[in-house]
């Protein structure tokens, strides 16, 4: 970025990575995988028997980066700068006992325990793009539950105009926060209408195991058509507020890192271009960044009458 660059799941429900891609293979072949799909055990199950729809095989297929890739090339500075830095260090993390506080103009402020928190919600799989400001890209196949569920489920008020997210403060556990690389905790926030849109997922794993701890275990949000860094880990407060919150990557270069962030190939960054992105993992190769990163039919609305290039 700025810098130089440089809840349990019962074990008959966690779906091993062979088993994942071999179902995937066959959903690719059907032309199913469109954005955002919802993939519950029993669709894809419903799918696999659709013999019919294996002729169509969709253009934009979406092939999950290697699990291996997506949990060793990692941004989570709290864990140091470097892409292999938060598998390492984060090794040790720990995610238990897990408190989420929930405030500000809401009806029923708490703090959760993450057992209670995630007790309600039906875990689904996503396989969705992920694109990093700098310019490369995966595909993740979360697990989590739409944030909207959550949010319906704590009542914000009327007045409530934007979510915030904040990270743990804990530099005992967390070396990157004993130096001032960024100011800590680390925040993200939304506009209310992003937070509930169906796509924006609360993730509490990738392919069907709980998320690792480099990759934000035990909770974070997923808002697939922006860049990655509007997507918070480890989150220990859900704020709601009428006022757009002071973020951390925007207050830092608010020139480089606006506050919407979308994924947007027709605005550069002031120091390099958007318009394509490194493929990780598969040779690294080169592919156009999609507007809205491929999910424009879903999100587009949200931003219609702006001026994209100003609220970048
Ligand atoms: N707390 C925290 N959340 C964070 C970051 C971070 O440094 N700290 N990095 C962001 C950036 S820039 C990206 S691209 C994604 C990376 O998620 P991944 O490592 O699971 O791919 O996490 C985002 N969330
Ligand atoms: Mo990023």
């Amino acid at each position: 970025m700025q810098i130089r660059k440089g809840g349990q799941i019962p074990s008959s429900e966690i779906t091993s990575e062979q088993d994942y891609l071999d179902r995937r293979t066959f959903l690719r072949a059907a032309g199913v995988l469109g954005a955002g799909l919802a993939l519950t055990p029993s669709m894809l199950a419903a799918c696999a028997r659709d013999d019919a729809r294996a002729a169509g095989a969709s253009q934009d297929a979406l092939v999950p980066t290697s699990y291996e890739d997506i949990t060793t090339y990692n941004n989570y500075y709290e864990f140091g700068t470097d892409k292999e830095d938060p598998s390492e260090n984060a090794k040790g993390f720990r995610t238990k006992p897990w408190t989420v506080r929930v405030d500000g103009l809401v009806k029923k402020p708490a703090d959760y325990a993450l057992e209670d928190f995630l007790k309600p919600a039906k875990l689904e799989d996503r396989v969705y793009r992920h694109r990093c400001v700098e310019a490369w890209s995966m595909v993740i196949p979360w697990r989590g539950f739409p944030l909207r569920d959550l949010i319906a489920r704590v009542e914000p008020s009327p007045s409530a105009k934007f979510v915030e997210f904040t990270t743990k403060l804990d530099p005992a556990q967390m070396p990157g926060q004993r130096g001032n690389v960024l100011p800590w905790p680390y925040v993200e926030a939304l506009r209310m209408d992003e937070a509930m849109h169906p796509l924006t997922l609360l993730a509490t794993g990738l392919y069907g195991k709980p998320l690792p701890n480099q990759n934000g275990a035990p909770l974070r949000t997923i808002i697939p058509w922006k860049y990655g860094f509007k997507g918070t880990k480890a989150i220990v407060r859900i704020r709601f507020t009428d006022r757009q919150p002071t973020t951390t990557w925007n207050a830092v270069a608010p020139n480089e890192y606006g506050f919407y962030a979308n994924v947007n190939p027709t605005v550069d960054h002031p120091r390099w271009s958007q318009s394509k992105e490194r493929v990780i993992g598969g040779g690294w190769r080169k592919k156009e960044t999609l507007m809205f990163n491929g999910y424009a039919n879903e999100v587009a609305s949200l931003y219609s009458g702006m001026d994209l290039r100003r609220n970048y």
